[in-house]
């Protein structure tokens, strides 16, 4: 595996404006502390030439790097391709955003992609070290659709998979709790909002050990969040953190663009939306993991500084501030 090391990030200050790597293309980072390390589980984006259109499809991505930090502001190495379509046997293209895990000196990717049948699945894939390679299981997860999987690890040391996206990510498909093909239609907007999928995880770490839920989330009425209401409800890029014993659900609001948040006292939900921690960025998408290191907590993030194009993508990562109360303050990425 070909290990490249670079050297982009100079100083704290700098920290927002400047892509951690700029020899590829990456997106949708997951960062994780593994073996006192920051391991970064980023979508690899390329330019396949597949058209744009509203579906995503030019999100053709065909390969995962990993890549890794001894601190935010320190250089990056990147561990090189670990994981690839061709090596996924139920896998026909897309890769997008993964997550990991680490459970009994085990590393696991989670990965969403489209099945033969043009079918949003989400597989796993394991390793010895947290860089990979990762091998593939035969097929996907039994029971998951849809894309952008999250892995929780509670304090009790269960694991929890989060996931779902709307639109190109399919998960309107599945309103009716089995897959409709042509089917894109979205709730009515006095109806709930469609909502991101938890199911725990069996202790083996490679199949669900129950069915999947819905994620609630509610205003601070106590009501669940409409389908109308594109400022706050779920669209895509889930991802779950504790913090003083509250769990946090956060993601995008996809075509509002912003990364909110909901707080709950079960890693199941319901949570309570409390408010917006990253503004859109530059490029359509937005999506984001967070992380503490060192006493400090991070939020890393990606745009398009690097290409302009909203399907070559850069990651970042600044630090995320919490208030007293638990809220967390907003971060303007410019
Ligand atoms: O990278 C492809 C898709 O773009 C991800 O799965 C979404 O979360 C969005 O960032």
């Amino acid at each position: 595996m070909k290990k490249i090391l670079v050297f982009a990030i100079l100083s704290f200050g700098a920290f927002a404006q400047q892509p951690l790597v700029s020899h590829i293309y990456t997106a949708d980072p997951s960062a994780h502390l593994f073996q006192g390390k920051i391991f970064i589980y980023p979508s690899h984006d390329i330019d396949a030439g597949v058209k744009e259109d509203d579906m995503g499809s030019h999100f053709a991505m065909n390969d995962y790097h990993v890549l890794s930090q001894t601190n935010p502001a320190g250089p990056v190495t990147d561990h090189g391709v670990a994981l690839k379509l061709a090596d996924v046997p139920w896998a026909g293209k897309m890769l997008w955003a993964p997550d990991a895990a680490e459970a009994n000196g085990q590393y696991y990717l989670y990965f969403p992609a489209k099945d033969k049948d043009g079918i949003f699945r989400i597989g796993v894939a394991s390793s010895n070290k947290p860089e990979g390679s990762f091998k593939a299981e035969p097929n996907y997860m039994p029971g998951t659709f849809s894309i952008d999987p999250c892995v929780f690890k509670d304090s009790d040391g269960s694991h929890y998979l989060y996931f779902g996206g709307i639109w190109g990510g399919q998960l309107q498909r599945w309103k009716m709790g089995h897959y409709m093909a042509n089917d894109d239609s979205q709730p009515a907007n006095d109806q709930p909002a469609l909502m991101a999928k938890v199911a725990k995880l069996d202790q083996n770490m490679k199949v669900l050990a129950e069915k999947p839920r819905d994620v609630q989330i509610l205003d601070a009425n106590g009501k669940i969040l409409l389908s109308s209401d594109h400022d706050r409800r779920f669209f895509e890029a889930a991802f779950v953190h504790q913090y003083k014993g509250k769990y946090y659900f956060s993601y995008s609001t996809g075509d509002t663009h912003n990364i909110a948040y909901a707080t709950g006292s079960s890693p199941y939900g319901p949570f309570t939306y409390q408010g917006v921690i990253l503004k859109p960025v530059k490029g359509w998408t937005n999506h984001h993991s967070i992380v503490e290191h060192n006493g400090k907590w991070y939020l890393y993030f990606h745009d398009v500084q690097l290409s302009g194009r909203t399907h070559l993508r850069n990651i970042k990562v600044t630090e995320l501030k919490y208030r007293g109360d638990g809220s967390i303050e907003t971060i303007t990425a410019y």
